[in-house]
Order: structure tokens, then C-alpha cells, then sequence
């Protein structure tokens, strides 16, 4: 007799964890969450790749629902490095004695709904079912990797590895090796002065280059701790009332409302500070071409003034998408790197990588490079792929794959149409990936759960979105996205251009998380407005 909940979750990192906590402890449901992997972390769990950290502040990216939490702990750097953020979630885990309803190690490789029944049919790698009422996918946004197809993969007799599978043995195996890394996102950014420390050289190769702004990472003072204790709710305010969920307001002045003297001032005192407050000091820098541009030739500049070789330097700051318009990195010594004598940088954009051989790769025009490892940091499917390989399927037998054959459609990026009681926390048309993720995640489990606590108290046993709420949104999200310059970097994983064969469709909703937070509000207070609710 296969089990029946009242809910389950899959996936176990922030989304999951809290998903968990929110339904278990607060309506006092019967659930359980399924997760891939041997422990609590998510996205985190998977990504061990060198300088792996976070880009948000560390006092801004956690769980802001506990006051108790909050009191307890601390991080010790200006940005959270991977481990110590599995140390946090670890910490959320037990401290809520979550870890009884997580079943690690547990793979979902399907997931039916049942209209007789009104449940959701859940199986695992391991053969089993488990069914529930709801279901609610907690699987992040970038979790499923993007190894490209290259010819001759195969064939390399040295060793392969994304950085979203980074294996658990840390870099050691890095020392003394020709390291060949491909890809120079936010995660090549971090990863290439790490691997160049252990390697004996590494070879970046490079297909669109890309801003950085220098982390500036340093561990924090007591002073600040005291600081964060003392007004966290002040901080959380600031983070649950802005566009991008940070705890930083946006400038609200133009690039032209100031002299070229005072932007140049105000470019570089925001960029001796670091992080992504760089684009926070004007207020037009995603919406207008010509303002973006004078933060563009700033970071080009400096580019081209901290690396010493003038060719390397060139292409590097050779950017042809404006500022933040794809995910903008932060970095430590980025740049930097290519000033070591154990670093090169190829051009794999006019000369393409044509096969990878036996001993490393070749390019285009026959240049063989010798490898002993190559590391992909080419990212991830992002947003659809972690939901897409689940095999879904809703009403009538319609595989969400074939729904979003064109592209992801869904009602606040929260539920589809034709997938009844199914949530999808952080979905494609929520603000999530444009947002400081645990902000957009609280909001996103709150809304469920809130949701859920109403359906179960006015005996309603199915939510699904109307088709008209539908088409409403992915208009609203497509406008969103249209008053910004965001779309216009078209190699950006945004519109799933990372990935052949994805369709192009912008994905996240653009209009800010403050608007969306104000939306779902809304549609709550309408009782589940664009709903249908059926006994
Ligand atoms: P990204 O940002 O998608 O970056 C992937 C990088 O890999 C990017 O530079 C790609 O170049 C490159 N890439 C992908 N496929 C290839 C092939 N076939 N040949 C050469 N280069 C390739 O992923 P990240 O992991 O860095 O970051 C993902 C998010 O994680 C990040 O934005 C943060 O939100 C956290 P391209 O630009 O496609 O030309």
C-alpha cells in the first residue's frame, strides 16, 4: 500500500527545508520531503566547486522567520563560502528537528496526478510511490547541470567535472595538473583563481566575456555582528521593500542627474566598496541603454587596468552586453588571475572548441590545448530543467514538458494550469534568481503554505490557475522583463540561451520582488483571485 501524505516536498535545500517547517510545525500537516542527495543544502550541497560563495551578504542571505534563528547564528565573512552555508542549513535542519521527514538519498523520477483520487502520484529511482494531497516542488533554479554535448568527450583519458558536481574530495586533485576550464559565468569567475593556486597551469576558456565587480569579501567585525543583532529588523524591512531583496536600497537618481566628475566618484568609491551594490547607485543603470553604458566602460576600464598583458586585457574587457544585463559576478582577484604566470586565457568565441581529444582539446582552426582535467563551469539548465526532469504529469495525462515545449507558463511562477495542487517554489515567473534568493523563498513558502492553511479551512480540495491568469502573467512578466535591459544579453541563462535546443523565452519576472510580494498579496486578499478553487 503505497504511503499518503497530506503534502510532499521535494528537494531539501532552502526552499525544502523551510517548505517543511512551515506546513509540519504550523498547520500540522503529514509530510515528508524526497531528496537526491545524502544531505540537507540543496544547490549548495552539489556545488563544492573551488571558491564556491555566495553573492549575497551573508547577513542578508538566510532565514529571516525566526527571531531565535536569527539570535543564534552567525557567519564569519562578508559573503557566506559554500561550507559554511551547509553548516547553516545543517544547523536550520536540527534546530527544527527537520531531518525525521527527509529522506535522503531518495531520487524523484516521476510524478502523476490523479483526478479520481485528487492526489499526486510520486515515484523514486528506487521503484517506490508515495502520494500525496499536495505537492510542492522545492528543487531551485540551478541544480540541473549543463555539461554541452562536445564530440570526443568521451575519449578524454584525463578527468571531467562540472562545478555543479563537484566531487566531495575538495581540490587536491588539482595539484600539479594542466587544467583547462571552460566557461567564465558567475561560477568561472569564482572558481578560476582557486583552481589556479593548486593547478600547475590552468587554461580559461573563454566564449562571452564578462563584467566582475570585486567582492571585496573579508571576515566581519564584531562591530557589524553587533550591528546586524541590534537592527535586524530594520535590515529585514529593507530586504522585504526593494526590488532585489538585498539589504541595499537602489539610488533614486538617474547617471545624468550627476556631473561625469561625480559618477566617476561614485563608480569608484562603490567599486573600492564591492558586491553588487555597484549597480545601486543609480536608478536608471537596467533600464536605460545610454546610463548603462557609463557603468559598463567603467568596469572595462578597470578591466583593462588590472591585467597586465594588453591581448588578455582586450579580450577580457571585449563585452558586447550592457552592464548586469546578464547575472552581474562579484569576484575575488578575477581579473587578477591572468596576471600569474600560470594562467592563459583563449578566445573560444571566434575560434570555437571543435572536439575535445584524447589529451585535451582542439579548436576550430587546429590549435590543440593539453589537459590533464577539464572543468566545466558552463552552468545549468536553469529554472525549467530541475522541474522538466521530474516528469510531471498533470490533468488528463499532459506531461509538463509538453506544456512548456515553448517555454515555461505559469501563474506567479507558483502553479500551472492542467497541474492541480502542485507548487513550484522559486518557478520560472517568479522574481526568484533576480532576487536575493532566501527573501524571494520565505515569500514563496509563506504564500503556499498560507494558501494551503485557507484551501484546508474552507474544504477546498483543488487549486489550479485559470488559462486567462496564465496568459495575464506571462504577458505581465514578458512586460516586465521589456522595460529592462536584461533580455537584450542573448547568451544570458535568463532566456535559456546557455542551453541548444532550449526555447528562448525570458524566464524570471523582472518587475521586482517588492511588486511581485504586493501581487500575490493581492490575489490572496481576492480569495486566490485567477484560481479556480473546486471542493
Ligand atoms: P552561466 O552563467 O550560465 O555561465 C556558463 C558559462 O559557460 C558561460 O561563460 C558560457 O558562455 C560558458 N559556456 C557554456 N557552454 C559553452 C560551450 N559549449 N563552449 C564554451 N563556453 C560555454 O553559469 P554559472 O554556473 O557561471 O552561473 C550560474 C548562476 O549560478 C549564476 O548566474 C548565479 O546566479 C549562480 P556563454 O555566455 O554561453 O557564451
Amino acid at each position: 500500500m503505497p504511503k499518503t501524505l497530506d503534502a510532499l516536498i521535494i528537494g531539501a535545500g532552502f526552499s525544502g527545508l523551510y517548505q517543511l517547517h512551515a506546513l509540519r510545525d504550523r498547520l500540522g500537516l503529514k509530510v515528508e520531503v524526497l531528496e537526491a542527495a545524502e544531505g540537507v543544502g540543496g544547490t549548495w550541497y552539489w556545488n563544492r566547486y573551488p571558491g564556491a560563495r555566495c553573492d549575497s551578504e551573508s547577513h542578508s542571505y538566510c532565514y529571516a522567520f525566526s527571531a531565535e534563528l536569527i539570535r543564534e547564528w552567525e557567519f564569519s565573512e562578508r559573503y557566506p563560502e559554500q561550507p559554511e552555508i551547509m553548516r547553516y542549513l545543517n544547523h536550520v535542519a536540527d534546530r527544527f528537528d527537520l531531518k525525521r521527514d527527509i529522506r535522503f538519498n531518495t531520487r524523484v523520477t516521476g510524478a502523476r496526478y490523479d483526478a479520481e483520487e485528487n492526489l499526486w502520484h510520486v515515484t523514486t529511482e528506487a521503484g517506490e510511490t508515495v502520494s500525496a494531497t499536495w505537492l510542492i516542488t522545492a528543487v531551485g533554479c540551478l541544480s540541473t547541470t549543463n555539461t554541452p554535448d562536445m564530440p570526443g568527450l568521451a575519449s578524454f583519458k584525463g578527468r571531467t567535472v562540472h562545478t555543479g558536481e563537484w566531487p566531495h574530495e575538495g581540490l587536491e586533485f588539482l595539484r600539479g595538473q594542466r587544467v583547462g576550464q571552460i566557461g567564465t559565468g558567475s561560477t568561472g569567475i569564482q572558481a578560476a583563481p582557486v583552481i589556479a593556486e593548486h593547478a600547475a597551469h590552468l587554461t580559461v576558456f573563454q566564449r562571452t566575456p564578462n563584467y566582475s565587480v570585486p567582492a571585496r569579501n573579508a571576515p566581519l567585525s564584531e562591530e557589524f555582528r553587533r550591528h546586524v543583532r541590534e537592527n535586524f529588523d530594520e535590515i529585514r524591512e529593507v530586504m522585504h521593500s526593494n526590488t532585489n531583496g538585498h539589504a541595499f536600497r537602489i539610488t533614486e537618481r538617474s547617471v545624468f542627474d550627476v556631473s561625469e566628475a561625480e559618477r566617476e566618484a561614485i563608480y569608484e568609491a562603490a567599486w573600492e566598496k564591492g558586491g553588487l551594490q555597484f549597480r545601486a547607485n543609480f536608478s536608471d543603470i537596467l533600464t536605460d541603454l545610454k546610463a548603462n553604458q557609463t557603468a559598463a566602460e567603467f568596469v572595462k576600464r578597470k578591466i583593462r587596468e588590472i591585467v597586465k598583458d594588453p591581448a588578455t586585457a582586450a579580450l577580457l574587457s571585449d563585452i558586447d552586453h550592457p552592464y548586469a544585463a546578464k547575472r552581474p559576478p562579484i569576484d575575488s582577484f578575477y581579473f587578477e588571475t591572468f596576471n600569474r604566470p600560470n594562467v592563459s586565457l583563449v578566445d573560444v568565441r571566434s575560434n570555437p572548441i571543435e572536439s575535445i581529444t584524447p589529451d585535451g582539446l582542439r579548436l576550430r582552426d587546429g590549435t590543440e590545448h593539453k589537459l590533464d582535467i577539464i572543468v566545466f563551469a558552463t552552468g545549468f539548465d536553469a529554472m525549467t530543467g530541475p522541474l522538466l526532469r521530474l516528469n510531471i504529469e498533470g490533468r488528463d495525462g499532459i506531461a509538463l514538458r509538453d506544456a512548456w515545449a515553448a517555454g515555461p507558463r505559469s501563474y506567479l511562477g507558483l502553479q500551472v494550469a492542467g497541474f492541480p495542487n502542485l507548487f513550484t517554489v522559486t518557478g520560472p515567473g517568479s522574481p526568484s534568481v533576480l532576487c536575493n534568493m532566501p527573501v524571494a523563498i520565505e515569500q514563496h513558502v509563506e504564500w503556499i503554505t498560507d494558501c494551503i492553511a485557507h484551501l484546508r479551512a474552507n474544504g477546498i480540495a483543488r487549486i489550479e490557475p485559470a488559462p486567462e491568469a496564465v496568459e495575464d502573467w506571462v504577458g505581465q512578466v514578458n512586460a516586465a522583463a521589456d522595460e529592462t535591459l536584461l533580455p537584450q544579453a542573448s547568451s544570458s541563462w535568463y532566456l535559456g540561451a546557455n542551453v541548444p535546443g532550449k526555447p528562448r523565452v525570458f524566464m524570471p519576472y523582472a518587475g521586482g520582488m517588492a511588486r511581485y510580494r504586493g501581487i500575490c498579496e493581492d490575489v490572496a486578499a481576492r480569495g486566490y483571485a485567477g484560481f479556480a478553487l473546486s471542493p
